[in-house]
């Protein structure tokens, strides 16, 4: 399990549920209490892992996420409860509804997002664990048809918002492009932004996304959202020094505590959320798996708070 696992190669195969097994698998042990799939029904908050990495430009890896952050949000190292004093634990408030099954040659936009309708259907809120950065996209439009004035709150050190990228408008440098072309939000407000090009500015300013630059950061800044607002979280908007596993290291973006300070401080209705492009091959002793499920377990306070 991850308390033994220290590597910085690729984790033991007992932790690859991945991408053909569903939640039930070899990597949990009995004690990590990890709720039933059936439960999903009931809890106001469902996790839901997407273990796809086909659209990744550079490293793959981002596929192995979702069983490590389950692994670190189970550890017996910590526990469920949120800062707020919420206790995750708890199943009435969060569930889970394990990893897409991902087959050969499948269309992934369509999978995800039927699989997602299927679980919004139920009147729960979402929140997906990547995989890589294109999986916003068929998320979004399954939220779209829910929630027609959606707002986004999205991390990153990228825009992601290239028309096409090395041929592929479906590459994770691309899913805002598709998202504001779309008109599934109303209002992109990105921050941890360090990265940008001539190209992506002029996607900006096309699509009127408001960008928060690293450059200008401030830590007193409240986001406030008038209409629903879902969290696109890129976990490469954190500082490489605390989320170091990921695909595209880039210095100089924000703490850990800098990103729960924006989450808990927010002003807004959260109604869905996305964790994104946690890379296991490139994270030293699962220290980014640690971060994504803290991250986790703050977005789902914030989202059973304020929905
Ligand atoms: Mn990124």
């Amino acid at each position: 399990m991850p308390a033994t696992w220290l590597g910085n190669e690729s984790p033991p195969k007992q932790l690859l549920c991945g991408r053909f097994r569903s939640l039930v698998g070899p990597y949990y042990s009995p004690s990590m209490n990890v709720p039933a799939v059936d439960k999903a029904a009931s809890a106001r908050v469902t996790i839901i892992g997407l273990p796809f990495d086909g659209n990744s430009s550079f490293l793959r890896g981002a596929a192995e996420a979702p069983p490590l952050i389950r692994a670190a949000l189970y550890s017996g190292a910590g526990h469920l409860w949120t800062e707020s004093g919420l206790d995750l634990s708890d199943e009435s408030l969060l569930a889970d509804a394990g990893d897409l099954e991902v087959g050969m040659g499948e269309d992934m936009n369509t999978l995800i997002e039927s699989r997602l309708r299927a679980l919004l259907d139920r009147d729960v809120l979402t929140l997906s664990l990547g995989g890589d950065h294109s999986v916003t996209v068929p998320i979004m439009r399954a939220l779209g048809k829910k929630h027609p004035r959606l707002n986004i709150l999205h991390f990153d050190a990228h825009a992601d918002i290239y028309d096409e990228f090395e041929g592929n408008r479906y590459s994770h440098a691309c899913p805002f492009a598709r998202i504001m072309e779309e008109g599934l939000a109303q209002r992109l407000v990105q921050v941890g932004i360090r990265t940008l090009n001539g190209h992506q500015r002029e996607q900006i300013k096309r699509f009127g996304v408001e960008v928060v630059e690293m450059k200008d950061w401030r830590d007193d800044r409240i986001f406030e959202f008038d209409d629903p607002v879902y969290i696109s979280f890129d976990i490469d908007g954190l500082d490489p020094a605390y989320a170091p596993g990921v695909s595209h290291r880039e210095p100089g973006g924000l703490s850990t505590r800098q990103a729960l300070r924006v989450i808990q401080s927010l002003k807004g209705r959260v109604i869905g959320a996305d964790i994104v492009e946690y890379n296991p091959r490139m994270d030293p002793q699962n220290i980014t798996g640690a971060v994504c499920a803290k991250l986790l377990k703050e977005i789902a306070g914030k989202m059973l708070e304020s929905s």
